[in-house]
């Protein structure tokens, strides 16, 4: 894959652990906010469940990926674009509490810890996750609100959000990942698949902060392209690390061969699947390079994504 594209030169080096430790903190923190603000509407006995599904641990990639962008595109007030980040992390958690059900992945443990139907049953869970998807929109409405967004900029970054979450992104990724089980899928067709199911939210992320901030199109295409790419790097990571990683460094119990699932590293065999991995983290720095966007955190990030060990 090529690197260059007539852009500025690479970005010099950044000290990305110390980057990710203080953005997650961020990202903690609005969330806390987040959180604590839907309890008081929630039934009873749904509250610890929403706490333990969303705030139990996670690398919050999703909102370190929207806040990078922003700034990268300009944008420099940080509360309120902290605020919009952590409504891709709503969807994101409700995501795992479903994906973690009996009917679908029937998992016992997530980010090192007992999932919550195992703990609460699972109609609490389904219920708690659920309440988590309106409340992902209401948040991102009312932080395009905080951050002054014109309405066209404003229905852009909510429509963004919510796109890549529905049908033709994580739903409909998840359900024709549902259906393909026991079936050997093409490359084609695993593509297609992750690019919805893991891919757009990810791809999301930076795209809605280039549009918080105000970014043109060029940009926001750039964007787009480092998160399609970034997005597929990280599903062919994942099926890495899912087929050599064990559960104590997971934090989770790999499960793609006991699903029968089709994987990359089913198709391609573990040393191309991560050589795969990389072209595609090559290819969205290249979409950044291409625009001339300098963004040290955007491009360290893709690089995050392949060599990580969870
Ligand atoms: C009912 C069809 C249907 C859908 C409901 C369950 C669901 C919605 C979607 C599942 C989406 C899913 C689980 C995608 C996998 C994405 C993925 C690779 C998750 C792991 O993300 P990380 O590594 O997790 O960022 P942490 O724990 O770090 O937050």
């Amino acid at each position: 894959m090529s690197r260059g594209g007539g852009g500025p030169p690479p970005e010099a080096e950044l000290d990305l652990d110390g980057a990710l430790t203080r953005e997650r903190a961020s990202v903690e923190k609005a969330l806390e906010v987040a959180v604590a603000r839907l309890q008081p509407l929630l039934p009873e006995g749904l509250g610890p469940v929403v706490r333990h599904g969303v705030l139990a641990g996670g690398k919050r990639i999703r909102p370190i990926l929207c806040v990078a962008a922003f700034r990268a595109c300009g944008g420099k007030d940080d509360a309120p674009i902290q605020a919009l980040a952590v409504s891709l992390e709503l969807i994101h958690a409700y995501s795992l509490m479903h994906d973690d059900l009996p009917c679908m992945d029937d998992a016992d443990l997530r980010r090192g810890r007992t999932t919550p139907h195992r703990i609460w049953g699972e109609v609490t869970t389904m219920a708690a996750a659920a309440a988590l998807i309106p409340a992902a929109a209401l948040q991102a409405w009312t932080s395009a609100e905080a951050l002054e967004l014109e309405p066209t900029e404003a229905r852009g970054v909510v429509a963004t959000l919510l796109r890549a979450a529905g049908a033709s992104g994580m739903v409909g990724g998840q359900a024709l990942d549902l259906l393909g089980e026991e079936r050997a899928l093409s490359p084609r067709e695993l593509d297609a698949l992750h690019a919805r199911k893991t891919g757009a939210l990810l791809a999301a992320a930076p795209t809605m902060g280039g549009r918080a901030a105000g970014a043109g199109a060029a940009v926001l295409d750039a964007l787009g392209r480092y998160g399609r790419e970034l997005g597929l790097a990280f599903q062919i990571a994942d099926d890495v690390l899912d087929a050599t990683g064990t559960a104590r460094e997971l934090g989770k119990e790999p499960s793609d061969r006991e699903l029968s699932k089709s994987t990359y590293v089913s198709l391609y065999g573990i040393d191309e699947a991560r050589a795969r991995a990389r072209e595609r983290a090559d290819a969205a720095r290249d979409a950044l390079r291409a625009a001339g966007l300098r963004a040290p955190l955007l491009d360290s990030l893709a690089e995050y994504v392949v060599r990580r060990r969870a």
